[in-house]
């Protein structure tokens, strides 16, 4: 096991990683930017280093600065948390080259699946099921047009360096494809460096539901159940929760199944998830896209299962083999998060950055919260909006769900704006509480609220 790791992150994230090392007597090196020199996890960190300014370009994202930083400090792992250099191949592959382990999948598992398309391609032969559309990357108009007579409209256009939503077009019939392609090459190009796309059939209010896995560096592979990501605003999940109300037992058994037969074809090694999209009217579901990291919403799953995903990402980059057996992981009753984002949710979710002056926590049985601030805390503005993942965790759905309404109630933050009377609102919402959502369900209840205010 490792005696010393850099954490390459900030935020909650980063204090999740120092707690988890500070239970396995992993002694912790915090990285952090001429913004964050007040965070908690400077302060929980053994010892912290600043890696440059406040840009994240200037710091959290600086190779150089993070590699010095660790061999410094003389670390033996740096685990990148999410999002920054988490899913960056280049930067998986400089830390082997300097003798660093890079907590995480393997630089091939991430470059494989950063490319969409490869990613489609490889799982189809895996025998997954995708989305009907493009066996390979669309050449010219004649090839979109091709593929959309055989699929029929509506269509999505993808940048095969895309993911996450962005440089995705919908069109609706020959005239829009045509001129759609020329734009989204253009955007994937200014976006990703790279302009090429795909297509595939458009799936109308589909549930996004993910599995996570979880593999060890001798091919064993576990799943650990879904999660239901179907609550979210502009591609930003607002609230997850695993089970998901739209599982049943076959449908889980069979994603369960098809996430290990596809992390297994790659050879994956790592924490990781296979993410999904549920075509709810026609009972299809298909592949959409891997993770190569550790997610946000990776509480549900561990409230759920009782598996501490951070340790065993840990002990599986270390050499350990996995000592969890398929067999053994059991769902527990249900668990929810709500993004606490500082956005004000009745200004179209503007960012609402600024001084923390009152602060009350929620806390109590069932309840998890995964936060940095902190009375007093100035929440920066150049980062993500995230300040705190609000978990509950109940027998079953309806007791997670009043768990939360309780906690939302006592959580208070002023005198920034947050996300938390978006979700007082959601624990309302009778949809909401049946289960019976989808990916456009946020933009329709904003809708309808709208509506109701004429
Ligand atoms: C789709 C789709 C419908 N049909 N692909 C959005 C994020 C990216 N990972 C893929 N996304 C989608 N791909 C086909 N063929 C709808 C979405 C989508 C979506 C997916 C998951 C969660 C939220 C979403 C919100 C809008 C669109």
């Amino acid at each position: 096991m490792f005696s010393k790791i850099l954490i390459a992150n900030r935020g909650e994230i980063a204090l999740r990683i120092i707690r988890a090392c500070r239970e396995m007597g992993i002694r912790t090196v915090a990285v952090y930017s001429e913004a964050d020199r007040n965070s908690l996890h400077v302060r929980f960190a053994d010892e912290a280093i600043c890696i440059g300014q406040a840009a994240s370009s200037n710091s959290y994202l600086n190779i150089p600065a993070i590699i010095s930083a660790a061999e410094i400090t003389d670390v033996e792992a740096i685990h990148p948390g999410y999002g920054f250099l988490a899913e960056n191949p280049h930067f998986a592959e400089i830390c082997a080259s300097c003798q660093i382990t890079f907590i995480g999948p393997t630089p091939e598992n991430i470059r494989l699946m950063g490319d969409k398309m490869a990613a489609r391609t490889t799982m189809q032969k895996a025998g997954l099921p995708i989305v009907p559309g493009s066996t390979a990357i669309i050449k010219n108009k004649e090839e979109a047009l091709k593929t959309a007579k055989s699929i029929s409209y509506p269509v999505i256009i993808k940048a095969a360096a895309g993911g996450g939503g962005k440089g995705m077009r919908i069109c609706h019939n020959d005239l829009t494809l045509v001129s759609s392609l020329m734009t989204a090459q253009t955007e994937a190009e200014a976006s990703f460096g790279n302009p090429n796309v795909y297509i595939e059939k458009y799936i109308e209010k589909p549930r996004h539901i993910e599995i996570q896995i979880l593999a060890d560096q001798y091919g064993h592979i576990v799943q650990l159940g879904e999660r239901d990501c179907s609550i979210q605003r502009r591609h930003q999940k607002l609230l997850e929760e695993s089970p998901s109300p739209a599982v049943d037992n076959k449908l889980r058994k069979r994603l369960g199944e098809m996430a290990i037969k596809g992390a297994k074809t790659v050879s994956y090694v790592s924490a990781g998830t296979i993410e999904f999209l549920f075509d709810q009217q026609r009972n299809n579901i298909y592949f959409m896209e891997m993770n190569t990291r550790i997610q946000v919403e990776h509480p549900v799953t561990e409230m759920v299962t009782g598996i501490d995903l951070i340790k065993e990402q840990i002990r599986a980059a270390s050499g350990e083999k996995l000592k969890i057996q398929q067999d053994s992981i059991q769902i527990r009753g249900a668990a929810i998060e709500c993004r606490i984002n500082a956005e004000d949710f009745e200004n179209n979710f503007m960012p609402s950055p600024g001084k923390i002056e009152t602060l009350n926590l929620p806390g109590g049985p069932g309840v998890r919260l995964d936060t940095h601030i902190y009375p007093g805390y100035e929440i920066p503005p150049y980062y993500d909006s995230l300040v705190a993942k609000l978990i509950t965790h109940g027998k079953n759905r309806q007791e997670a769900i009043k768990i939360m309404q309780r906690a939302l109630s006592e959580f208070f933050i002023a005198p920034i704006k947050t996300t938390i009377p978006f979700h007082l609102k959601l624990m309302e919402n009778p949809l909401f509480l049946k289960g019976d959502v989808s990916t456009h369900f946020v933009q329709d209840m904003l809708k309808t609220g709208e509506k109701e205010e004429e």
